[in-house]
């Protein structure tokens, strides 16, 4: 290999996979790079790190917490830190170079840093303080059976009894100029935190939704910029958030406690040296402000002519102001900030202002999104504008409320200060929304009055796929709208009904999320949170975080459902594929277990009531390796079970009693088996013994139970066909006459989708992998519903919960239409139409196979893996194929291209047998050349 050391460098460096993170708790961070290279065939042959305190200046090399030495090895993701332990409020700096495996050393690369948050309870000399303040009303908690029982489905409003938000401040004095300020910051609700009338950071929601009895986040700022030599002061909102406030499936309140709270310190350093600190105590006072309510669930209402103008500046005068008292909540439940924080992610213009013939009047944002709207306006004071929000009209034309159950109002309401142009944008509240309803809008309502501001995880996109298809692009974008509308701190379900982080339903959908954006931190953080959920019996709940609703009313109903509470195993396996991290796996490890042998246990001591009668053993016997009991949504929306084109009601529970059997022991065999493997890469042989054997046999159990001699299943539907076939439910000479079967249920039903939430996933690649990916175009390009390009036709612009959301006949139904899980397809628009798939975890090495048999004309996808960004980029020109590849530094692929032929292939213009880097082997129907690093074109005749 020809390189000096200018063509090769590392760069993009990351700590916990963030950017240069401030506050962080990890007490061994993980450090990444990635490498840049001019020349192909780059592998890492060695690297060496150095870290120092901030303080030391890294170039001269001296001073260092930590000095790796060359090491060799072809790592360059997640290197754990070995240096002298780290400290609450540390900052580290450090830099990398890397060795090629043919020995080029590179240059160090720019340095990178990160900053501890507090790590011990004694850092805290901060109180939590409360404003004085009426405690929220707990609401009746109700089942979901009630929820969804019709009762809610004209909801009375409740903003009687809502809480206002409440307002903090005081005002100190920095005696001589401030060198560097920090403010540790958390809540019993969510706040907003200003200095000096300048708001702190850019973050929402924080300290976001987590479990906050085991797990309350703690956010640093870097505030100097902020602060000056003299009079300051500092103020703040505290609103009810998912603490206190109405969240969850039914509505429910109170959820951690009933009022808010502030445990907050800045600490100053002074030019002289000295420090100081100012902390949360009985020296704030507390009032109310504008905002009169804000609820996530119910809406905001703000009141102009009460706002506290200038607040949080010294000079405020808060001698009207109420003290605050101090309360002693244990610190143990405090951990640092974690993952990327919730921000305004953009902003959409208006698109168009209707009047419906109903006569309300409408803004149209043109996209279904989770955020809130920025409106202008002049009017005269104590004007009342209402904002009402929802994700479609109605067939008319007319304002649709579609979401159904208790307290989702999604309504704001902006009460006008008067005088000059006010601009206003609810603060604590979001929803999930394209259409708003105005409705007392002074003057004349056009589009320039009114954005929508999208609100998400600030999760970096490491991916798109975009074909010669448009509706296939459409299709694409309305995943990334879901996947955006659903990570606002939590893999959600949907933003507006629920916004709960079910468990199967990310599941599903986490491989697609992965290629789309960065889903490491959050999730990672999320399954924290999901190990904290976690019963002692190993049941892992449908939801994490886990409410105390649905705790009080659920818990002898279904903690756990088969498919949702095997995230448990499924999800840090995914996460481990994508990004690599094994420590995922370590950490997650006794939570794997538990949920396994949880399932072990449920299945062995339960036996199906219509079989209390049966005398034979062998049967009984296995029984105890089928998971055949309790309740479970099984193969969840399964279209002919839960759905009717004709408008006729059809009972949502069908496809869980129907399915359920068959989908909860395929998921027993898979997170065994996913539990199996993981335990060989930790190198618990035992358990990858007793794992593996123990899926054999509840795959035995599931062929002599359920199939039939002709080779068909108990549950003859195509879901339960997809699950068996991907699981290996069933021995392998029969997996002929099941795919069989597939397919005929799948032309039975002319080509459109019968497959529910849990069986999806797998659809295309069952059928793709074993040489029908004919039937998988036909289900791809069908328009009829239900199908993928159905929704695009009705004009979705987000991944519906329901195919009949809008029915053939044009009647919308009050449902979801942002819910994530069946866009899952995305997987495989890049793993088969681009053909990027990995082979080893983070695509350390990965295959390209570009299908151009799929009907498309040319079709391209980038991801951006841990180690560089991945392209695979396709053009069918006549009979000739024309083949754009990307292979990132330290990775290899297999590139296979089928059709194409030895003799007349050129790579970059050149005869491929004269390309020294690449080995070509020959297949049935093809080629397959190993590759190493470097972008390449390959150009042949294909039929
Ligand atoms: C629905 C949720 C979610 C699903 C569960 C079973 O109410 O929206 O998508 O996982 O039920």
């Amino acid at each position: 290999m020809d390189m000096n050391k200018e063509e090769m460098i590392p760069v993009d460096l990351t700590v916990e996979s963030l950017r240069n993170p401030m506050g962080i708790g990890v007490l061994r961070p993980k450090l990444s790079w990635k490498i840049q290279s001019s020349a192909r065939g780059m592998l890492q042959g060695a690297y060496r790190i150095i870290v120092a305190g901030n303080d030391s200046d890294l170039s001269l090399e001296t001073n260092l917490l930590w000095d790796s030495g060359k090491v060799l090895s072809d790592q360059s993701i997640h290197l754990e830190y070995q240096g002298r332990s780290v400290i609450s409020r540390g900052r580290y700096v450090w830099k990398v170079m890397v060795w090629s495996s043919t020995g080029e050393a590179s240059e160090w690369s720019r340095s990178a840093s990160w900053e501890m948050g507090l790590l011990r309870e004694e850092d805290w000399k901060a109180k939590w303080i409360e404003p004085e303040q009426t405690p929220v009303t707990p609401e009746e908690t109700i089942n979901l059976f009630v929820m969804f029982s019709g009762k809610y489905n004209n909801d009375p409003e409740v903003t009687d009894r809502l809480h206002p938000c409440q307002l903090l401040r005081r005002s100190f004095h920095a005696n001589q100029e401030v060198v560097r300020a920090r403010i540790y910051t958390t809540a019993h609700g969510i706040y907003h935190m200003e200095l000096n009338g300048k708001r702190v950071g850019d973050r929402e929601f924080a300290p976001e939704f987590t479990n906050y009895h085991k797990y309350l986040m703690v956010q640093t700022y870097d505030v100097t910029e902020l602060l000056n030599a003299g009079d300051n002061a500092i103020g703040v909102v505290l609103a009810d958030g998912w603490y206190a406030g109405r969240v969850s499936l039914t509505g429910s309140s109170c959820q951690y406690g009933d009022r808010l709270g502030l445990l907050t310190q800045l600490e100053l350093e002074y030019a002289d040296g000295s420090t100081e600190i100012i902390s949360s105590d009985h020296t704030f006072r507390s009032s109310r402000g504008p905002w009169i309510y804000s609820d996530i669930f119910i809406g905001e209402k703000y009141d102009a002519r009460l706002e506290q103008l200038g607040f949080s500046t010294a000079d405020f005068n808060d001698s009207d102001w109420l003290p605050v008292h101090e309360a002693s909540y244990s610190l143990n439940n405090l951990i640092a900030d974690a993952g990327e924080p919730v921000r305004a992610v953009m902003t959409l213009d208006a698109h168009k202002v209707l009047v419906t013939p109903n006569g309300e009047t409408i803004v149209d944002f043109g996209q279904v999104i989770a955020g809130r709207v920025r409106m202008t306006v002049s009017g005269s004071a104590g004007t009342e504008i209402v904002l009402e929000h929802s994700e479609t009209l109605d067939q008319e034309g007319n304002y649709l409320f579609n979401i159904n159950g208790r307290h989702k109002h999604q309504k704001d309401i902006y009460v006008l200060r008067g005088g000059e142009e006010e601009t206003f944008e609810p603060k604590f509240t979001f929803h999930g929304f394209r259409y708003v309803k105005v409705t007392g809008y002074p003057g004349e309502l056009t589009t320039d009055r009114f954005k929508a501001v999208v609100l998400a995880s600030d999760l970096r996109q490491t991916g798109h796929f975009h074909c010669s298809d448009e509706r296939i692009n459409q299709l694409q974008n309305n995943i990334v709208w879901s996947q955006r509308g659903n990570m606002l701190s939590i893999p959600t379900d949907c933003p507006q009904r629920e916004r709960q982080g079910y468990t199967g339903d990310f599941q599903v959908f986490a491989p697609t999320a992965a290629l789309n954006m960065g889903m490491q931190s959050i999730i990672s953080r999320w399954l924290d949170n999901l190990r904290l959920e976690q019963r002692e019996d190993g049941q892992v709940p449908n939801t994490v975080p886990w409410n105390r609703s649905d705790r009080e009313h659920d818990e002898s109903l279904n903690v756990s459902s088969a498919g949702w509470g095997d995230a448990a195993v499924i999800v840090p396996w995914r996460m481990y594929e994508a990004y690599g991290d094994k420590s995922l796996l370590k950490a997650s490890y006794s939570s794997m277990v538990k949920w396994v042998e949880y399932v072990i246990t449920a299945s062995a001591d339960n036996i199906p009531n219509r079989l209390k009668d049966c005398e034979d053993p062998e049967r009984l016997e296995r029984q105890k390796y089928l998971w055949n009991t309790g309740f479970h949504f099984g193969d969840w929306l399964t279209p002919s079970l839960s759905m009717s084109l004709d408008g006729e009601r059809v009972d949502m529970m069908k496809s869980a009693f129907q399915t359920s059997e068959l989908v909860s022991t395929c998921f027993y065999a898979y997170s065994t088996s996913l539990l199996a493997k993981t335990a060989e890469i930790l190198g618990y042989e035992e358990d990858a013994v007793r794992y593996r054997q123990l899926s054999d046999r509840v795959r035995q159990a599931f062929a002599e139970e359920y199939l039939h001699e002709d080779g068909s299943l108990k549950a003859h539907l195509q879901g339960i066909y997809v699950l068996a076939l991907q699981h290996q439910m069933i021995p392998d000479n029969q997996r002929e006459r099941l795919l069989d079967h597939l397919v005929g249920l799948i032309e039975g039903n002319g080509y459109r989708l019968d497959t529910g939430f849990m069986s999806i996933p797998f659809l295309m690649d069952v059928l793709s992998n074993n040489g029908r990916a004919d039937v998988a175009y036909k289900l791809l390009y069908q328009t009829q519903c239900p199908s993928w390009l159905y929704e695009i036709e009705k004009g979705a612009t987000t991944i519906w919960e329901a195919w009949n959301t809008i029915m053939p006949n044009g009647t919308v139904l009050p449902v979801s239409q942002n819910h994530y899980a069946f866009g899952c397809v995305g997987n495989w628009l890049y793993t088969h139409i681009a053909g990027i798939k990995a082979i080893e975890p983070a695509y350390k090495h990965f295959i390209i196979h570009p299908h151009q048999d799929c009907g498309m004309t040319w079709a391209e996808a980038y991801h951006e893996c841990m180690y560089g960004t991945i392209l695979s980029s396709w053009r069918k020109e006549g009979n000739i194929m024309t083949v754009d590849v990307t292979i990132p530094e330290n990775t290899t692929a297999e590139i296979v291209l089928s059709g194409a032929s030895i003799d007349q292939i050129q790579e970059s213009g050149a005869a491929l047998s004269v390309v020294p880097e690449l080995a070509v082997s020959l297949h049935q129907g093809g080629l397959t050349i190993q590759a190493g690093s470097g972008k390449y074109q390959f150009k042949y005749f294909v039929n």
